[in-house]
Formats: structure tokens, sequence, C-alpha cells
């Protein structure tokens, strides 16, 4: 099926001469895949339709946000009626007391929380409270997990940095990667000599509860739990990045879903509803530190926006209501996930409705692994898929994200394409 392009081309030809790539970020370039990444005009439910009129299966969700769908008529009317009392007032508002109310109630965990404007800045201010805290200097990371893009966090980190085949950045000073220690995802071993070699200096372990940024790697059995362990073992706190599982896989996200309770979490995505939304929590003793209360600095404009928060208000308050939307994402994330692996295609990992297919037969269970994934035969697969009217991930390091608008019948037809092109 060959679908119009011209529009989008131009648009990125114009976008090239004034944005880094023509994007705002780096996966939307389509450098993984080939060809015009797609401009995108509009999008309703589980569809979007870019500027040149090709409807697709939305199969990232923008990464992660709408997983209530595009344009939920509760979280829109939401934001219309917030934005004519004010788009912004650098002021205290109430539903930032809401917000945290809410959180605080769907994560017990949470005691305490501090909203910022993206994940990045979230991983950022979590992380220099926990050095503030704990008056410890190093940071223990996974190959292959990405945190955002903060100078500590760059270090083998997942997501676009590994789709751009360095795992690393430059820009990054060993002054300010010094303090990361590196480790193997789901390989306790690898966290014990770290713990063994830097006695009393680590401040904390950042992990994504569901590694989602190397494709889809599920925590093997006891490793979240072995982590928590070993940071009460050492005085470390355990920080889970939940920018993508938290509110996704279950209300009170992968704290609650795999029962292990981290002393810091950061959330984003979700808890935006779509708009620029991040947060940090945990213990209230640790939070205690944070500027204005304690000594840890952190600071931000358009932090708890009023129509942020009633974006990502709504989107909370709709998932408390109908928490049976957990079930349903489940199901649907299995169902694609038994048709993929169906097609022969390649390894698939799924947790809810999380999703990757790797181009390998392997199992995919850390960074190692996933590198030996055929990203010429995933660029494929993306364009094959994209001509039959589905978005997927632009890069094999990344997670397929469903939500609660998509069908079975949704489903179905992004296994008939899948079919189609093993069948090749
Ligand atoms: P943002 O700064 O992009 O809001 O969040 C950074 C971040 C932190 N932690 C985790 C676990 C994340 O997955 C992310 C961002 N996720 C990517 C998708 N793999 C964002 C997409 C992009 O960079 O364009």
């Amino acid at each position: 099926m060959v679908q119009q392009t011209e529009k989008s081309q131009s648009l990125f030809e114009r976008a090239c001469k004034v944005l880094p790539g023509g994007v705002n970020s780096p996966v939307r370039a389509f450098n993984a895949v080939g060809g015009c990444p797609r401009f995108m005009a509009r999008a309703s439910g589980a569809r979007l339709w870019d500027v040149d009129g090709n409807e697709y299966i939305d199969c990232i969700g923008s990464w992660g946000p709408m997983i209530l769908g595009h344009g939920d008529p509760e979280v829109v009317e939401a934001v219309q009626k917030a934005v004519v009392d004010g788009m912004s007032f650098g002021a205290a508002t109430g539903r930032e007391a809401e917000m945290g109310e809410l959180i605080s109630q769907l994560v017990p965990q949470v005691e305490m929380i501090r909203m910022v404007n993206s994940g990045t800045e979230a991983v950022m201010s979590a992380l220099r409270a926990a050095r503030g805290f704990t008056h410890r200097h190093k940071i223990v990371k996974f190959a292959g997990c990405y945190h955002g893009h903060a100078d500590s966090m760059l270090v083998k980190a997942g997501s676009g940095v590994l789709t751009g085949g360095d795992p690393d950045s430059a820009g990054v000073t060993p002054g300010a990667a010094q303090d990361t220690l590196l480790a193997r995802y789901n390989d306790l071993a690898s966290v014990e000599t770290l713990f063994a070699e830097n006695p009393g200096q680590i401040a904390a372990v950042i992990v994504e509860p569901v590694g989602a940024n190397m494709g889809v790697v599920p925590p093997a059995a006891g490793f979240l739990q072995g982590l928590r362990k070993l940071c009460d073992q050492n005085g470390t706190l355990l920080i889970f990045d939940e920018v993508i599982t938290g509110f996704r896989l279950a209300l009170g996200g992968a704290q609650e879903y795999f029962g292990v309770s981290a002393d810091l979490v950061t959330y984003g995505k979700i808890i935006g509803g779509g708009m620029p939304v991040g947060a940090y929590g945990g213990r209230r003793e640790i939070m205690s530190c944070v500027s204005p209360l304690g000594k840890v600095y952190q600071a931000g404009t358009l932090s708890g926006n009023p129509v942020a928060m009633a974006a990502g208000l709504t989107t909370l308050r709709k998932l408390q209501r109908d928490p049976g939307i957990y079930d349903r994402l489940a199901q649907k994330g299995q169902k694609l996930a038994e048709g993929l692996r169906a097609t022969g295609l390649g390894t698939v990992n799924q947790v809810g409705s999380l999703l990757c297919l790797f181009f390998q037969q392997g199992p995919v269970t850390d960074y190692e692994s996933a590198k030996n994934s055929d990203t010429a035969a995933y660029a494929r697969y993306f364009q094959h898929m994209l001509s039959r009217g589905i978005y997927l991930a632009p890069a094999q390091f990344e997670a397929m994200f469903l939500s609660d608008v998509h069908t079975q019948e949704d489903l179905e037809t992004i296994l008939a394409a899948a079919r189609e092109f093993a069948n090749q």
C-alpha cells in the first residue's frame, strides 16, 4: 500500500533547517528505520492521522501517556475548563495538593511528592535527593535502562541512546559520569560486586522495574526483591524509575504489581495525561530534604502547571474509578504477544500492556542479549507495518504501548499485518 508522504517530506525539510535532525526528540527522526518521519496532524482514540491524511493504529501512545487513548472526552473537557482560568500562575494552586493526595492514596509508599515537568527532571531530582539524604555520591544504574538525559544517566543508557548505537553521549564529562556505576539487569551478583567495591559510598540504585528502553525486559523472579535486600543491607536507597510503569502496570504501579517497595519513585507520562508532567516522591523523611523544607534544591517555573494538573488528575481519577482497565490491558498485551510469537519473527517479551518483538530467537533478559537483535530486520518490519497503517516504535529498543481503547479488531489487524510480513 503506497502512502502519500509529500506533506511530511516538506515539513521534514523545513524542520531540518531549524531543529537538530528535524525533530525535538531523536527517536522521532526515523533514523533507525529509514524513510521520512511521519508528521502527525491529529489523533483520536487509538488512531493517528498524519499531515498527508494517512491513518494509523497507534502502538506507542506518545510513549506511554495515552493509556486512555487520544482525546479522552473527560480529559479534554478538564483541560478546556482549566485553560480558561489561567495557563500558569507561578504560584501554588489547589490542584497540586489534590495531585499529591491522589498519588499518595494510590501509591502508599509515596508519602510526599514533588511535581516537575518531565521524567528526566524527576530522575535528576530524585538522584539529588538521594545523595542529599544519604550524604553519599555514587549511583548504580543498569546497562540498557534509560532514565532520561541527565548527564549522569547517559551511561550505557537505553532508548534513543542505545538506538543511536553509542550508549553514551558526547558532552558528558568524566566528572559527571564518574559516580555512575554500571550493573547488569537481572544480575544481582553484578550489584553485589559494586557494593563490595564501593562500601558505604552508594547513595542509590535506580532501576526500571520493567526494562522498557532496551525493548521490554521483565525483571527475573527475585531480581527486584534482591535489589531491595541489597539496598537495605547497605543503607542505600532503592529508586524505581516508573516513568513508564507508573499507573500502567497497576494503580500502584510496579511497587504494587511486583510487591516490592522503593524508597523513591519517579513518574512521568501517564500522570500528565499527555501534558508535560513528571514527579518524584517517596518516604517523607527523604522528601523532607527537598527545598524549601530541606537543603536539596530543586525548582521549576511550570512545575505543577494548572492545565497539566487538570489533565493528569482527570486521567488518574479515571483509572482509579475503573481498575478493571488493568486486566483488560493485560489481556490485550497477552493476546498480541501470543499472536506475534506465533509468527516466528522473533522473541516477544510482554508485561501487561507493554511488549516488544525482538528480531532474534534467543531469550532477551538484559542489554547484552537485547543488542543481538537484527535491527535491519526490525526496520523492514517497521516499514511494512507502517505501510499497513500501523504505527510502531521507530526503533527496535523501545516498547509497544497499548491503551484501553485498542479494540480486539485493532489487535487482529496488527497480527494480520505481522503474519503477512512473516510470510513474505
Ligand atoms: P522524559 O524526560 O522523556 O519525560 O522521561 C525520560 C524517561 C525517564 N525514565 C524512563 C523509564 C523513560 O522511559 C523515559 C523516557 N522514555 C522515552 C521512551 N523510551 C521517551 C521518548 C523520547 O525520548 O522521545
